[in-house]
Formats: C-alpha cells, structure tokens, sequence
C-alpha cells in the first residue's frame, strides 16, 4: 500500500525523522539523490519497513493524495534543487514541508512559488540535532493553516512531549504563515547562543575563582537541580566533567577555544538589526564566537594589551558561586526577553500571527534550549499581554531579588579581567530599559548640531531645531520624516 509521509534526503536528519514516523507507525517513504544512502538506511534499519525508491518518481506515485513530502537536504541550493524536481510530479493539493534550517525569507519566496502550483508549502524549523529528530524534536511549522490541517497531527505525534495535566503535550504547535515557523527557529538558535555563551562566562568565572574543571562540573550539576534546570546546563557538567584519555587533562583544557558557528546566530542578529530590535546579547554571543575564532587579533592584543589576568579573588567562594548562579539566571532571562521581542516585532512587521506563549511552550522539550524557565516563560505570555517577558510578575521579581547578585559578578569580572560580554551587555540592557531618561536626549542634539537632524521636546509638541551655527535661538522646524 502507498505512504502516509515521505522524506526527501537521508543524511543524518532525514534519516533519524524517517525512523521517528516509522516507529509511530507511519507507513514512510524515502528517498536521496543519491542511492547509495537511502540503501545504507535500509539496511540498517529493515524493522522500519521503509518504502524506499531510487527515483523521485517512483517515490511520488508511492505517496498516497493528497502527497505530504518532508524535505530534510542541505538547506540552500539544495532546498530549491530538490523543490524543483518535485513541483512538475505533484498534483494540486500535495502538501511540501522543509524541515531544513532555512532562512525564513528563503521559506517566504518558497512558499509563494508552490502556491502559484496549487501546492502547499510548510517551512518548518526542527530543533534537536540527530537524536531529536529520532526520538522527538521540537518542531515550529509554519504555512497556510489548511496545511497543518494535512500534516499538523503527523508533526505532533512525532515531537517531543511534556508531560502536562491533561496528558502529554507535543512540543509542535501551528506558529503562523510562510516563513514564520523558520524565523521562531533562527530566533531558537540565536538564544542558544546566548545561552551558551553565558554558560561560559559563568565557567570562566568559577575557574577565576580558582574552582578546577571537575568542581565546575559539580556546581553545574547542582545548578541543574534548581532554577537553571535545562539541557544546556546538564551537559555542561559532562563536558566539564570529561577527562582526557591522551593527556589526562580535563577535556575542555585540550580543546582550541575556537568556537565554529553554521550561521543562525548570525540571521538572528542580522534581522534583529533590520528590525531595528536591540537583540544585544545574542549578537554578543556571535561576536564573542568570532573573536574566538580571530587568531591574529588575538595573537597581536595578547601581546600588546596589558590589564588584570582572569584570577577572581573571593572569600566566601560559596557566596561567589551562589552569585554566578543568579548572573546566569538574569542574562538567561534577558536574552529570551530580546529573542521573544524580536518575534513579536517581527509578526507584526511580516504580518504572522504568533502566540508568543505557544513558542516558549514547544522549547520545552526536544530542543537544545529545552529549559525548565520555558516552563514560567509560556505560562506568563499565556497569563498576560506582555510587551516585554521582563515586565512578567515572577520573571521582574526574581530579577530583581537578583539584581545584587548580578550586578556584584559583573563589577568583580570587569575588576579581574574576565571577559563577560553577555552577563555585562545583559545587564546593560536592563538598565537601559528601565531607565527614566536614556542619553538619546544628547544624542539628538549632537544631531542637531552637526546635520541640522532636528529633534522633539518634551514640553510641548511640534519638531525644532536650534540655529547652532547662528544665534542660538531655537526655531520649529518642518518636519522632515
Ligand atoms: P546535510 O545538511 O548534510 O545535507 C545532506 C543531504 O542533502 C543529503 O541527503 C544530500 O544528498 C542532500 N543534498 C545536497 Br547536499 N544537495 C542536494 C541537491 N542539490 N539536491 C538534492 N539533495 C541534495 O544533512 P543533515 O545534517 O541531515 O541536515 C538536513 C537539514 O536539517 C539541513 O537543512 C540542516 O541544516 C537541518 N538541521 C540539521 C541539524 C543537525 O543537527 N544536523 C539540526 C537541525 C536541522 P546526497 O546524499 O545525494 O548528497
């Protein structure tokens, strides 16, 4: 009998997504451009009773109608190489997901394309790496909301789940048309390496204060007991805790600090830009990651910058841990505070209706910033209309119950040379935003000044503009916007 679902690629995701269906007892199609990989998966895999064809033909008319194809391929070029070859096989009606990590604008012009056919075009994001999409990832479908009628149930049966008071809850839910499902998906990426990046300055800190590799592990395993719990903490703890086989070190001694990025990140704070979204503590994490990565900048401010070098002196070092802690927790809140803004801006901007609350409710599980904060986050985006997550009743109050915390940890970083981009930048962020009266006042009447800019006042209404090259005086000005 004919498929309920079929993938396309069956490299590492494609294959395990495939596995996934089959083990809910989806009758499951494949196929690879090239064979030799969709043989391998069938071979390793006879249990899943694939329906595998060498051809893009056979592997349509294997397809029972209307035909739901997940492509799982090298997102790009090979994204459109695979769309194309499909668009003349399918019929009106069939319905094409991209589970890739696809640029959302990329999934926006894609989803026009197949609707010019007739064809429905589902972009969704897909978090969880390779054991995610076998044993249930998270999953942020985005199209028209006739197609997640198609395909809706076969996405949450595979997800992962949360166990709720009605029953499990799947981490998939409907997140609004064309390219929205990808762009919650970038914005996921760029929180994450938010996340880790603090992870790291917590690290660096706790290493300042003299604890070795093996203690961190330890007071990265009991932060995973309380407030933090969440995935990236617990592997912290075992990556911390990992000796090496060769040298006996711990294995984070021998690694290079150079920290890889596939380009999410960079999306994230692209459009953060575009949007006009201030998202800094995601783009600190990008930057951070490409400072890492500039050997010859590092290599010539090595040897030519002078100041303190790292080592965090502390007296009660059960205090200075507790504090770290509390840093964490508050940067953590503050980049998905920025990430969260940034989808709300962005949904009005691309005309998407996102529930906020439903996006931090599917990272609840599946995904790599699975989080037990997400847990708090859904519930008050849920509970009430927030502009900001940091407006939330729990989330301001624990801010600010940890505000001397915070705010000690980044004064004794800075003191001692560690560097802190996010916890600092974090911060700063709070405190601009809370301000009565940011410096912009200046701002405007250097712009005045130098370019005649104009600005407003407070007293009263109108655009004016002080003759800075004359008199003095003040005059209204046209106004130019
Ligand atoms: P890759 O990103 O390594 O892509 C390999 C697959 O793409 C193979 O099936 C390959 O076919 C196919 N492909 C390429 Br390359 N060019 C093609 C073309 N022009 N036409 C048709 N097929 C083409 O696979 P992956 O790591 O499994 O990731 C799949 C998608 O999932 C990507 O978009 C990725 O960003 C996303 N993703 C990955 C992860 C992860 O943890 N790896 C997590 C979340 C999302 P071939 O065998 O014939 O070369």
């Amino acid at each position: 009998s004919s498929a309920q679902i079929g993938v396309v690629g069956m490299a590492v995701m494609g294959s395990n997504l495939a596995r996934n269906f089959a083990n809910h007892g989806y009758r499951t199609a494949i196929f690879n451009r090239t064979w030799a990989k969709t043989e391998a998966v069938l071979t390793a895999h006879p249990e899943a009773h694939f329906i595998a064809s060498q051809t893009v033909e056979e592997f349509v008319d294997s397809l029972e109608k209307p035909r739901r194809i997940i492509i799982m391929v090298k997102a790009g070029a090979g994204t459109d190489a695979t769309i194309d070859t499909l668009i003349p096989l399918l019929e009106p009606g069939d319905i094409v997901v991209d589970g890739g990590n696809a640029f959302f604008q990329d999934t926006r012009r894609r989803e026009e394309k197949l609707r010019a056919h007739d064809l429905h075009f589902v972009g969704a994001g897909i978090s969880g790496g390779e054991t995610g999409a076998l044993e249930g990832p998270s999953i942020m479908p985005g199209g028209s909301e006739h197609s997640y009628t198609y395909v809706g149930s076969m996405l949450e049966d595979i997800s992962a789940k949360v166990p709720g008071p009605n029953g499990d809850e799947p981490c998939c839910t409907y997140i609004g048309t064309d390219g929205s499902g990808h762009f919650v998906k970038m914005v996921h990426n760029g929180i994450e390496y938010a996340d880790m990046q603090f992870i790291g300055e917590a690290y660096d800190l706790l290493a300042g204060a003299g604890l070795s590799a093996a203690e961190a592990a330890d007071v990265f395993a009991e932060w995973n007991t309380g407030d933090l719990d969440s995935f990236l903490i617990e592997i912290t703890s075992e990556v911390l805790r990992q000796t090496d086989a060769r040298t006996g070190k711990p294995l984070v001694d021998v690694i290079v600090d150079a920290a890889g990025m596939k380009g999410t990140g960079t999306w994230t704070v692209q459009e953060s830009l575009t949007l006009g979204v201030p998202a800094a503590s995601i783009a600190e994490a990008v930057f951070a990651r490409a400072a890492s990565s500039s050997p010859e900048l590092r290599k010539a401010a090595r040897s030519a910058l002078e100041g303190p070098d790292g080592t965090v002196t502390v007296e009660d070092r059960a205090a200075f841990v507790e504090d770290v802690r509390q840093a964490l927790w508050c940067a953590k809140v503050i980049a998905y505070a920025q990430g969260l803004h940034l989808i709300k801006v962005a949904a009005v901007e691309y005309g998407w209706d996102i529930d906020v609350a439903a996006c931090a409710r599917i990272w609840r599980a599946g995904c790599i910033i699975r989080a037990k904060l997400l847990d708090r986050i859904s519930n008050e985006y849920a509970a009430n209309d927030l502009e900001t997550l940091l407006e939330a009743p729990s989330i301001k109050a624990m801010l600010a119950e940890a505000n001397p915390s915070w705010r000690r940890v980044v004064a004794r970083a800075t003191e001692a040379g560690v560097p802190i981009p996010g916890f600092s930048s974090a911060l700063s962020y709070y405190d601009l935003v809370r301000a009565e009266r940011t410096n912009a006042a200046l701002t405007q009447g250097l712009r005045d000044f130098f370019g005649s800019h104009t600005y407003r006042r407070i007293d009263t209404e109108g655009t004016f503009h002080t003759v800075w090259s004359g008199d003095r005086s003040e005059v209204e000005a046209v106004d130019t916007h």
